[in-house]
């Protein structure tokens, strides 16, 4: 074979390889089921964009996520490695949501989410991945239970690095532990004496326990809708006591005369409210 020939073969190789990586770029993704794949390492799984979860009758909302991954989101993050452009979001029960996974590593990341209903998602989860840069979407829908479920990419070690974000349904079920930007992390490093008086950092490593939520007390608690119902039935009662004890009066008479009483009180606050009124008004005129 003579140089040009081997010329000619080294080019049409080239061609060929760029016409691959091309084409990979641009074939649309095999649909297995509910798993698409390309052969750039693209992958969806879990894709549901119609079913709706048990007792969702509805679409609630349709929310659109873009996240990076890569080293770049983990500088904010003391000892992360790797991270997600952000580490929480917060849809509404039965929300439909479409996440575009944008990779700007030369590696491997993925958007990986588990414990959603096994009838709809294959092992109960969602999960699309890029590998090296390039950016894939994928869509399903959320279950109508509050509940926070983790996300995370499994490659090794970038979870354990900083890949880690919740994604609050409602209320949530409580905070994760070790999300960056969001929960205290999941190890931590105490010094517990300085390296010149000889001491060794000691790691101590927390459960993978959902840490408690603080509750904010409501306003339609039982107690206090049993405190309302025992106040409006037991009120006549009372004021027929309280008349008859020290009026004289009849429960009716009584819920007059403090009706009038609460009237009185509120004619002199208009009255009150309208004279300040007089007062500012040739102020204003005068200006
Ligand atoms: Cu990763």
């Amino acid at each position: 074979m003579n140089k040009l020939s081997k010329l000619c073969m080294v080019m049409l190789w080239l061609v060929l390889a760029t016409f691959q990586v091309h084409a990979a770029k641009k074939m649309p993704m095999m649909n297995h089921g509910r798993m698409l794949m390309d052969m750039s390492g693209k992958m969806v799984m879990g894709q549901n964009t119609d079913q709706l979860p048990s007792g969702c009758r509805k679409i609630s909302d349709d929310v659109k996520i873009i996240v990076g991954a890569g080293h770049k989101y983990a500088r904010p993050y003391p000892g992360t490695m790797f991270g997600y452009s952000e580490h929480q979001w917060k849809v509404k029960p039965c929300a439909r949501i479409t996440v575009t996974l944008k990779n700007d590593d030369q590696i491997r990341h993925q958007w990986m989410l588990h414990d959603l209903p096994e009838d709809l998602y294959p092992k109960g989860m969602f999960h699309i991945e890029v590998t090296g840069p390039g950016e894939v979407t994928g869509t399903f829908i959320v279950p109508k239970v509050d509940k926070t479920y983790l996300v995370h990419c499994d490659i090794a070690q970038h979870t354990e690095k900083g890949m880690k974000a919740q994604l609050v349904v409602g209320k949530g079920s409580g905070v994760l532990p070790g999300i960056p930007g969001i929960s205290e992390p999941a190890v931590k490093y105490v010094q517990s004496q300085s390296p010149a008086e000889g001491g060794t950092p000691v790691v101590i490593v927390t459960g993978p326990e959902v840490m408690p939520q603080v509750e904010e007390p409501s306003l339609l608690s039982g107690m206090l809708v049993l405190g309302l119902v025992v106040a409006i039935l037991g009120t006549p009662f009372i004021l027929r006591w309280i008349g008859g004890r020290f009026f004289g009066m009849s429960g009716r008479e009584l819920s007059g005369y403090i009706f009038e009483r609460l009237m009185a009180v509120f004619c002199l606050f208009i009255r009150l409210f309208m004279a300040i009124w007089d007062w500012f008004r040739p102020q204003q005129r005068s200006l």
